[in-house]
């Protein structure tokens, strides 16, 4: 018999079709989802596809059927992940699909922002050219300078490459373990979070958001940034302490901001951010091309017929399920 699958996301009309050769697919419309309907869905499933919806332990309550869960993400921050794990469900994601996208999109927000290129662009939109720009619509230099990027995996790699080998730039990380191919193959360097901090000219967070990371960004960090520096942020909202980050835009603390995630997303259209010049803010795009986010569909698919045939073997986030008797 077919396993019961629930795609509680949009997906692409050749993955669905992928999908419903292995299994009985039931679409859930992403729109108008609620945690109500989504719970109610996941009681007849065995496995489930989907992105950007928290799901919560009381909403697998009743979830009895469920062995998988597919999400099309690399970041699992939307699950409780030991939960997860205590009830036998497997969760997978889509890593190094959505790893050039992404780094793609830190580097559109550090041109951006160090060229100021939203802003101008705003200006000429406004009738303000009326005569060669001087120093008033200078900006900083991105070639040459400093990168610093905390949480030198994936992304945080792909990064240190355009920034190695495509801008001279020098390259500091943090990260949990030293990553030596990085080091390699673009003179990364691994430093302390606060020398980093001390001496980047760009700050660029790539760490997942964890109770460890949460707020790894806050009031004293922004501080000890320099005060030409740039913060970066395409990981997750709250890797920021996004008060703190307001304050410290406002008295130039730090020289601006690029901003694609917030700590409550879709951010608010009166959101301080947004009436500042130095912050060039997106809709959480890192991985929206595309050929990204259908090859993210695609794996997260393949992930999920896998789990349920029992023979997934990589895109696992939580192993331990499958030492389980
Ligand atoms: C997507 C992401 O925005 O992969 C991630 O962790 O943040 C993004 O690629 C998101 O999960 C929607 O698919």
């Amino acid at each position: 018999m077919k396993p019961n699958i629930l795609a509680y996301k949009a997906l692409p009309d050749d993955v669905l079709a992928y999908l419903r050769e292995h299994a009985d697919v039931v679409t859930l419309d992403d729109a108008a989802l609620s945690p109500g309907t989504l719970a109610a869905a996941l009681k007849d499933a065995d496995g489930a596809i989907g992105a950007s919806v928290k799901v919560t332990p009381a909403m697998l309550e009743g979830a009895t059927r469920l062995k998988a869960l597919s999400t099309i993400s690399v970041g699992v921050d939307q699950f409780d992940v030991d939960d997860l794990t205590r009830r036998g469900i497997l969760l997978a994601h889509t890593p190094d699909v959505l790893t050039e996208s992404t780094a793609d999109t830190v580097f559109a927000l550090i041109l951006a922002s160090a060229r100021r290129v939203v802003e101008l662009a705003d200006w000429v939109r406004a009738g303000q050219w009326q005569k060669s720009v001087g120093e008033a619509q200078f900006g900083v230099e991105v070639q040459g300078k400093t990168l610093g990027i905390v949480g030198l995996g994936r992304i945080g790699g792909a990064l240190a490459r355009r920034a190695a080998l495509g801008f001279d730039m020098r390259v500091l990380y943090t990260n949990r373990h030293p990553n030596e191919a990085a080091e390699r193959a673009y003179g990364a360097k691994r430093v302390e979070l606060a020398e980093l901090l001390g001496a980047a000219d760009f700050v660029c967070l790539q760490v997942p958001l964890t109770a460890e990371t949460r707020h790894l960004i806050g009031a004293a960090e922004l501080k000890a940034m320099k005060p030409g520096a740039i913060l970066i942020n395409t990981s997750r909202g709250a890797i920021v302490d996004e008060a703190a980050l307001i304050e410290a835009l406002r008295h130039g603390t730090i020289l601006g901001a690029g901003l694609d995630v917030f700590e409550r997303e879709p951010l608010a259209a009166d959101s301080p951010l947004l009436t500042m010049k130095n912050v060039v803010a997106l809709p959480h795009i890192g991985s929206a091309t595309r050929e990204t986010r259908h090859a993210m569909a695609r794996c997260a698919a393949e992930n999920l017929v896998a789990a349920l045939a029992g023979t997934l073997t990589r895109n696992i986030v939580n192993r331990e399920v499958l030492k389980r008797p």
